[in-house]
């Protein structure tokens, strides 16, 4: 395998809106992130990717793009962005932006020009049919409801696989691709390093439109069912990597989901598509086709089996990027860790899955345990989805408090509260009154606490970053091979890291209970450890609760 510049880097991905509000008007900002930027050095990582803050009606905060090249006023200006870059780089860190062209705003200039003349140019930037006794297909879309809705005024309806705000591109018309490279190049040409690539799997539609099984009592599809009849996709991504990424060696990772079997070394093997994508197997457990109303919690076992089919699943091809939580996950400490999550848990999951083969992906507040919010009534919820979610638990029969109860376990607005800088009004995020409230439990769980605090997760991250590049154990952790480790045994996820001249060997008690392990063979040195002690007895390790060590062996 090629060696890149980022196989060992350190992603973070930063939630402008919420991060640091540097004016008081409530909303994160540029110049906020870029006060920031030492505190994220300090934290040791190195490319951080920014969810959209291009202009934008926010109708589904910023992933509704209404001008490429312009930054919506409320997060700053293109001064900002430039001197954010050009911070970033004295630092030795790396700025992605997210890319949005799946879909762009009904307030972009090329919808606006649609509607005015949906037979001209611009009319065949998007997918556009007649209106008729019958839609063209009963595709159901992500947020909820029908695909189709009408073009204002002219008989028309265009298609939409998100919000109706979020009109999709026609990716089959070449002057679209045209653009949407330019934009691109433009921005590289910025000093950019890259994006991340939202939604990209749904650029390819199967045409003509047709109906599929229904799968819900709407009479619509999912989205899935679209996407499995979808064959050609990687014409266009070769040819965007091609005319833009390629000529730049940027850094891009793709959010995608159900891409094809044996797909995966097209998108992310050596000269794939994109440097690597998000490794969603553990997002999707539990995940219900009706709803997520009927979503169910997740189990130690179903999450450590994900982890380890991702793993056997990527191999030596290329790089997964690991997570455990972003802008529309919940808390991955809430979501993935039964019951109430003490330090000692977070800091385990943090090194489980910082140490499976991939590039590890932080999200802004993962680094001091913050968790999912609470919410009492549907109107304190701003996530349109979850709102989409909330109406179908309804349907579903479900009482409102029922379907508050599901819907706020996965609503994105948990990743989304204001990030807990200290103890003080406002969390320390804004001086004025914070667009989301922000989460009641910010007197407990605030950086400030975390960076003093010797023994705090923050410094724990910062022990799991420092690993990666250790001059002794970098090596073994960034490109050593991945083996499972007593897989059979409950509760446990322990695997290896191999490398030509070191092993090491990561082990997490995913319960409270302690539990005894096997060891293969002589630890020869305990690199890291979550608790003060451990209690190694000739070939045994006995782990407390939620313990977490890797070790050296021999
Ligand atoms: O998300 C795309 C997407 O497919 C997710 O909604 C996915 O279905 C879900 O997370 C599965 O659990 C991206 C952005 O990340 C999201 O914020 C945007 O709302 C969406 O695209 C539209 O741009
Ligand atoms: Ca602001």
């Amino acid at each position: 395998m090629n060696r890149q510049w980022w196989h060992n880097k350190i992603a973070y991905q930063i939630y402008p809106k919420s991060f640091y509000d540097s004016n008081g008007d409530g909303i994160g900002d540029l110049p906020g992130i870029i006060e920031k930027l030492d505190y994220l050095s300090y934290l040791g990582v190195d490319i951080l990717w920014l969810s959209p803050i291009y202009q934008s009606p926010l109708a589904d905060q910023g992933y509704d793009i209404s001008d490429y090249y312009k930054i919506d006023p409320r997060f700053g200006t293109m001064e900002d962005m430039d001197r954010l870059i050009t911070e970033a780089k004295k630092r030795n860190m790396y700025i992605l932006m997210d890319l949005v062209v799946n879909h762009c705003s009904d307030e972009h200039l090329w919808f606006q020009k649609a509607i005015q003349d949906p037979e001209g140019e611009y009319g065949n930037f998007f997918y556009l049919a007649d209106e008729g006794e019958k839609k063209p297909c009963n595709w159901r879309s992500y947020f909820g409801g029908s695909v189709w809705y009408p073009l204002p005024g002219t008989g028309k309806q265009y298609l939409h696989m998100f919000h109706k705000k979020q009109p999709d591109l026609n990716w089959e018309n070449p002057r679209v691709r045209e653009e949407i490279y330019k934009n691109i190049n433009w921005w590289l040409e910025k000093g950019l390093a890259g994006f991340r690539i939202d939604a990209i799997i749904n650029i390819k539609k199967p045409l003509p439109f047709s109906d599929y099984p229904a799968d819900r009592e709407d009479g619509l599809c999912s989205p899935e069912a679209m996407l499995s009849e979808a064959s050609g996709i990687g014409e266009f991504l070769g040819e965007m990597r091609d005319k833009t990424f390629a000529k730049y060696q940027a850094f891009t990772v793709g959010e995608v989901f159900n891409e094809k079997p044996g797909d995966l070394e097209k998108f992310i093997g050596e000269n794939g598509y994109f440097s690597t994508m998000f490794d969603f197997h553990e997002a999707v457990i539990g995940h219900s086709p009706k709803g997520a109303y009927d979503n169910r919690p997740v189990t130690p076992e179903e999450y450590k089996n994900a982890c380890f089919t991702a793993q056997a699943k990527i191999g030596d091809t290329g790089f997964y990027s690991n997570l455990i939580e972003n802008h529309d996950e919940p808390r991955g400490v809430s979501h993935y860790l039964p019951g109430p999550p003490c330090e000692a848990a977070k800091k385990m999951l943090a090194g489980l899955y910082f140490m499976l083969r991939g590039i590890p992906f932080i999200y802004q507040g993962q680094e001091i345990g913050m968790e999912n919010t609470e919410v009492s009534s549907i109107e304190q919820i701003d996530d349109i989805s979850a709102r989409g979610e909330y109406e179908t638990a309804l349907k579903a029969g479900l009482s409102p408090e029922e379907a508050l109860a599901a819907v706020s376990l996965m609503s994105r607005d948990n990743a989304r509260t204001p990030m807990q800088w200290e103890d003080s009004p406002g969390a320390g995020f804004t001086k004025g009154t914070p667009w989301l409230s922000v989460n009641p439990n910010y007197h407990r769980i605030h950086a400030a606490d975390q960076m003093e605090r010797e023994d705090s997760l923050f410094q724990f991250y910062r022990k799991l970053i420092g690993l990666r590049k250790d001059s002794d154990y970098g090596e073994t952790l960034v490109y050593g091979s991945f083996a499972p480790y007593l897989k059979e045994q409950k509760n446990l996820m322990a695997y290896f890291r191999k490398g030509p001249e070191k092993t090491l060997l990561v082990m997490g008690n995913f319960q409270k209970e302690p539990q005894e392990a096997v060891l293969p063979g002589v630890a020869a040195r305990i690199v890291l450890n979550n608790l003060p002690h451990t209690e190694i007895k000739e070939n045994k390790i006995m782990l407390e609760g939620w313990q977490y060590v890797i070790l050296e062996v021999k």
